[in-house]
């Protein structure tokens, strides 16, 4: 499975890496995981889509790092900001394009907040041409926090779906220390638990298993289940996967905590690190001053 792209690329300098740094965080760019090292550091940013292009003959490209965005002017209004207040206005002046036509029906201007490292910037002129436009969710989970509500009844399959869901938060970057597990005795005390957690946490996963034959009440328990997680997540607006299976029989959950259908506990864990990520593009890039430069459907 092929995951994404990421271009390393030296800043040079120690000024030239802090103000790249500051150039990329003040557009709004979400951070990823960087480093500290002996030998070395990184500053890391995140885009909803990387693109990797080569071109033969002369490229259309007006710099190596070409930033897709919507609302061309909104971001280049605050790319001068930054440079003026890290350059002055001359400097700003020299280093900041104004925003032209390209060959290509679109439109761009450059910027290079660091010496040796000019950026473009650009915006196709139909809005639909591309690419399906939609504010979408990443799947890191680099820096957010979250509360696993497993049920031990059923614990053959629940364990599963817990080792299902720990899998999916720490391969996509979690932080053991900011993933909290709670058990509770069975399905129908999931959604109490998960209220509470959902207090000091940006997702909550609730895990657990029905099974029709063994359950007295089946519906009855599965409805008020169902209901609970869900009120909880409207009532506290914080993302609750559900992660409940109702099944007919055992071997039938056994085919869905990781033996022939998948495991759940991993699906539910990368629903609630893209309903994170989602809630959190929303939010910061809530049109504030108008520089709002998510895809908007
Ligand atoms: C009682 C019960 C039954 C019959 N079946 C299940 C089940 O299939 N899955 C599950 O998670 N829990 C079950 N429980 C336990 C209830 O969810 C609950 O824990 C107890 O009724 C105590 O309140």
């Amino acid at each position: 499975m092929i995951k994404g792209i990421t271009i390393v690329r030296p800043a040079g300098t120690p000024e030239a890496y802090a103000k790249l740094a500051s150039f990329f965080s003040a557009l709004g760019f979400e951070g990823g995981r960087g480093w500290e090292e002996e030998l070395s550091r990184g500053v890391s940013f995140l885009t909803p889509m990387g693109n990797l292009e080569f071109a033969d003959g002369i490229s259309p490209a007006a710099a190596e790092i070409m930033v897709e965005v919507t609302g061309l002017e909104s971001i280049q209004a605050v790319a001068r900001d930054w440079m003026v207040r890290s350059w002055g206005e001359q400097e700003a002046a020299r280093r900041l394009s104004a925003v032209s036509e390209t060959h290509w029906k679109a439109r761009q201007f450059t910027v290079e907040p660091a010496p040796g490292h000019p950026i473009a910037f650009w915006e196709w002129d139909d809005p639909h041409k591309g690419r399906p436009i939609a504010v979408e969710g990443d799947l890191s989970a680099h820096g957010m926090r979250f509360a696993v509500v497993v049920a031990r009844w059923n614990a053959v399959i629940t364990d599963r779906l817990l080792q299902g869901a720990l899998d999916g938060l720490y391969r996509s970057g979690a932080a053991r220390r900011d993933v909290q597990v709670i058990r509770v005795p069975g399905a129908w005390e999931i959604p109490l638990a998960a209220r509470k957690a959902a207090g000091q946490v940006d997702a909550v996963i609730t895990l657990g298993v029905l099974l029709r034959g063994e359950t007295a009440h089946y519906e009855a328990i599965y409805n008020e289940v169902s209901r609970g997680i869900g009120q909880s997540q409207q009532e506290t607006g914080i993302p609750h996967a559900f992660g409940v299976l109702t099944c007919e029989n055992l071997e039938q959950a056994l085919d869905r905590a990781g033996l022939k259908a998948g495991n759940k506990g991993f699906e539910a864990a990368m629903a609630a690190i893209e309903m994170v990520s989602l809630d959190r593009k929303m939010g910061a890039h809530a049109p504030a001053g108008g520089q709002n430069h998510v895809h908007q459907p």
